[in-house]
């Protein structure tokens, strides 16, 4: 799939305010830094998108991109950032919780996960809660790049390997590289394969 329309639509906190409408949402999500807004921009091709939102303050928004007018990239607020304060971090949680349990258009998560990290509890016990609800998700792998000669091959085996502690069947799972464009075809086919089956029913 080419991306060929992409804009932005509308931030807000209050999941009863996304749009309307029945379009497919795919939304990203993971902790704060761990390459969210790069691997958006770098899957649309459209270096600013993710940064028209990403103004101080606003970071604790949905945000809604309506790529090639059938289908929605949800940009939603990265998790785990402690500066942000207890409180600060609460809103966080419900403003996610209730996008994710409560949106019908959701129709899959992506989970981004630091390549270069040891599987970090946060992240865990986030899948392990989606698990839970029944919300269908698949993991991206970023900052591929930064991993030289087999690191990266043994970061994501022993990632896996703690996944399958959990999980008797693994989530998909993509390696990314904003930097090197790496991983992109893989997940906008991916995103493709679930659109044409929907539109199939
Ligand atoms: N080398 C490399 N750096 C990356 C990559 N993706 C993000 N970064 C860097 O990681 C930092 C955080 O990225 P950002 O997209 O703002 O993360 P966000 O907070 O999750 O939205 C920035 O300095 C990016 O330049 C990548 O694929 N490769
Ligand atoms: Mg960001």
């Amino acid at each position: 799939m080419e991306i060929t329309n992409a804009e932005f639509v509308i931030s807000n906190t209050d999941v009863k305010k996304c749009p309307a409408g029945t379009f497919p949402e795919y939304a990203f999500i993971g902790r704060s830094n761990v390459g969210k807004s790069s691997l958006i921009n770098m899957l649309t091709g459209r270096k600013g998108l993710a940064m028209t939102s990403a103004t101080p303050g606003k970071t604790m928004l949905i945000n809604h991109f309506l790529i090639n007018n059938s289908w929605y990239l949800v940009d939603l607020p990265g998790y785990g950032y402690a500066r942000r304060g207890q409180k600060g971090q609460e809103q966080i949680r419900t403003i996610i919780e209730d996008y994710i349990l409560e949106r019908e258009q959701m129709t899959n998560l992506f989970v981004l996960i630091d390549s270069r990290l040891e599987p970090q509890k946060i992240d865990l016990e986030f899948m392990e809660w989606l698990g839970e609800n029944g919300i269908p998700f698949a993991i991206i792998f970023t900052k591929a790049d930064k991993l030289k000669g087999g690191r990266l091959k043994i970061n994501i085996s022993a990632y896996l390997r703690e996944l399958r502690k959990q999980w008797e069947e693994l989530p998909p799972y993509f390696i990314t590289s904003s930097e090197e464009r790496l991983g992109r075809t893989e997940v906008l086919n991916y995103i493709e394969s679930i659109n044409k089956e929907l539109n199939s029913k």
